[in-house]
């Protein structure tokens, strides 16, 4: 499958997450795209690097002044000599006012944060620029061929929200593609995010549209990140009611129940008549993710991948999360080449 890549992904080198009230090594490290790269050479497909598509993609789905607080966030943090990362501390709660966006970098980072655990460091703006990069590279593949691709996207995607980041997102890479092929010329698509976490970001994005079909497969948000977002009762609002699908399942759930929602999901998209499918690519459904709580072995990633090419249309896949490192190369693979085999 034509795949693309940029190593300026890797310039995101992130020291600090705060998990379990500790600051750790963060789970979405550059290493995972070694170990998924070299799991792509072995099954020999080549890797090609995007082109630079600039701001105006990710305009079309972000807030201006949150991009440019992204792009000027670590210079604003680091100038006046803290030492750690760039991560908030404060929110505009429900109690306080949301309608300011203070002067300080401090009180910026809480009005665009969703979530404490991602901090922001020198590279993560050109990772995230690299990204969508890629993103864009792989969507408008598909979109002149008809023939699917794969994005290896890093940082991920589906957290962030038009004006915000957390969950180790930043720029909506799977949003900014529905957008760019909307703007193409296609009259639906649908996002179909099978990460183990709910969408949120990409949610909040399309909630009020009906262009864009969103369909989510994720654990829990009851026990489970992000908490806020992914309940089977958001199903979209004024143009977009119906065109928002969740599907909560408990942490545990196993793959047959966990299939059994993705063929409702796809039979959504069928009837919603969608011309282009966009994978949320989330591979920390394997049983050994350090973070998650589904059930997947390695060759149900192949199973999923069949049953994606059985939608029968042109796909683009978009890596999100995964975090059993040494396993999420093959996973990937496997979804790849099980879509490759059912499509012949
Ligand atoms: C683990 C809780 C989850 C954020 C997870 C973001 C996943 C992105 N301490 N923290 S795919
Ligand atoms: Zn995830």
């Amino acid at each position: 499958m034509r795949t693309f890549f940029s190593e300026d992904s890797r310039r995101r080198q992130a020291r600090s997450e705060l998990h379990d009230g500790a600051l750790v090594a963060p789970f979405e490290c550059p290493e995972r795209m070694d170990l998924v790269l070299s799991a792509l050479n072995q099954a020999g497909v080549e890797v090609q690097a995007p082109k630079e598509y600039g701001l105006a993609p990710v305009l079309a789905v972000h807030d201006a002044g949150y991009v440019a607080f992204l792009e000027t966030c670590w210079q604003a943090w680091q100038s006046t000599g803290r030492q750690g990362e760039a991560i908030p501390n404060i929110w505009p709660a429900r109690t306080m006012r949301g309608d300011r966006i203070p002067q300080s970098v401090s009180g910026q980072l809480g009005y665009y944060a969703l979530a404490a655990e991602t901090s922001i460091t020198e590279g993560t703006f050109a990772a995230a620029m690299a990204s969508k990069n890629t993103a864009l590279a792989a969507v408008e593949h598909t979109l002149a061929s008809g023939e699917p691709a794969f994005g290896l996207c890093r940082p991920p995607g589906h957290h962030a929200a038009m004006d915000q980041f957390g969950g180790y997102c930043f720029f909506n890479n799977a949003a900014i593609a529905a957008q760019h092929a909307l703007n193409a010329g296609k009259r639906r698509v649908a996002v179909l995010d099978v990460d183990f976490h709910h969408g949120n970001g990409t949610q909040q994005i399309f909630y009020r549209r009906a262009d864009v079909l969103f369909a989510s497969l994720h654990g829990d948000p009851d026990v489970t990140f992000p908490y806020f977002s992914g309940y089977a009762d958001e199903t979209g609002e004024g143009p977009g009611a119906g065109f928002n699908v969740n599907y909560p399942l408990p942490p545990g759930t196993s793959v047959a129940t966990w299939m059994a929602a993705l063929d409702d999901a796809l039979a959504r998209i069928q009837q919603a008549e969608c011309d282009l499918l966009v994978v949320s690519l989330g591979v920390d459904i394997f049983e050994g993710d350090p973070i998650s709580a589904f059930t997947f072995q390695h060759a149900d990633f192949i199973t999923l991948g069949k049953r994606l090419a059985d939608a029968g249309l042109p796909s683009v896949f978009l890596m999100e999360g995964g975090y059993a490192v040494e396993d999420i190369g093959v996973n990937v693979v496997n979804v790849l080449q099980g879509f490759q085999q059912a499509r012949g």
